[in-house]
């Protein structure tokens, strides 16, 4: 069986709070693919970042997108086989304003707005022993710190910062329009990367305006409804 290793659930949390974690899970579950998770740290993956699964030959398999692709490979095409470029090209798009767009901003209303950290810390740090609960928050957050001044988004205001964010999001719900799904009429890799970020946004217990944005499109919320039903039927 796949050994999914991801970040521990955070208490009454819905959701994996993880997007890249959530993905490959979500993947997995619509696939049909038996796999077993397993809680770990990012000091233990292979390119030091979560989620990586180990497959059933014992390969360590890195990154959610070639962990997507390494699936479609040697499984015969779960979600994406059958679409045409025009749809792939679709889908890499979603992905792309997902992954290399929204979550930054995601990252920014738990880590550095003071309205989530508030939250986000407790919720993430809770079950460390005493002097390390003490040190790795503030430990983590400088180096994301570092890392989201390098990228530049921390350059901007917490309002600019939210307005990239809805932005985001407004392209996202006029790239679905009326449909259930963003790429074809079933979910694809896309979709399910999509619901990963969109369930992170509306599920998780933080209120700031990315949430208030996604809130407010109503075709969002009805997508990551339409998606909890579709992995409810392939549970049945
Ligand atoms: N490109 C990677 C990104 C994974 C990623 O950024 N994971 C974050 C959690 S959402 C992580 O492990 N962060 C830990 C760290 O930076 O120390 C993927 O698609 O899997």
């Amino acid at each position: 069986m796949i050994t999914l290793c991801q970040f521990a659930p955070v208490p009454g949390w819905e959701v994996n709070a993880s997007p890249f974690c959530l993905k490959v899970e979500t993947y997995l579950r619509c696939a049909g693919l038996p796999f077993r998770a397993e809680a770990t740290l990012p000091m233990k993956a292979p390119k030091g970042k979560l989620p990586f699964i180990i497959d059933e030959d014992g390969r360590r398999i890195p990154d959610s997108g070639q962990i997507v692709a390494h699936l479609e490979a040697t499984r015969g095409a779960l979600l994406d086989g059958g679409l045409s470029q025009e749809q792939r090209a679709r889908g890499h798009l979603i992905r792309r304003t997902c992954e290399e767009s929204l979550y930054f901003v995601l990252l920014y209303s738990r880590w550095f707005d003071e309205d989530g950290w508030r939250l986000v810390k407790p919720a993430y740090f809770h079950d460390l022993p005493a002097p390390l609960r003490l040190i790795l928050p503030d430990l983590i957050r400088r180096r994301l710190r570092r890392d989201a001044l390098g990228q530049g988004l921390l350059r901007h205001s917490r309002d600019e910062i939210y307005a990239l964010g809805c932005a985001d999001l407004d392209a996202l719900a006029a790239a679905l329009g009326d449909r259930a799904f963003f790429v074809a009429d079933r979910p694809s890799s896309a979709d399910v990367c999509a619901y990963a970020f969109l369930a992170n946004i509306l599920k998780a217990p933080l209120r700031n305006p990315l949430r208030d944005r996604a809130k407010s499109h109503e075709r969002l919320a009805s997508f990551v409804s339409h998606i909890d039903q579709h992995l409810k039927q392939m549970q049945e």
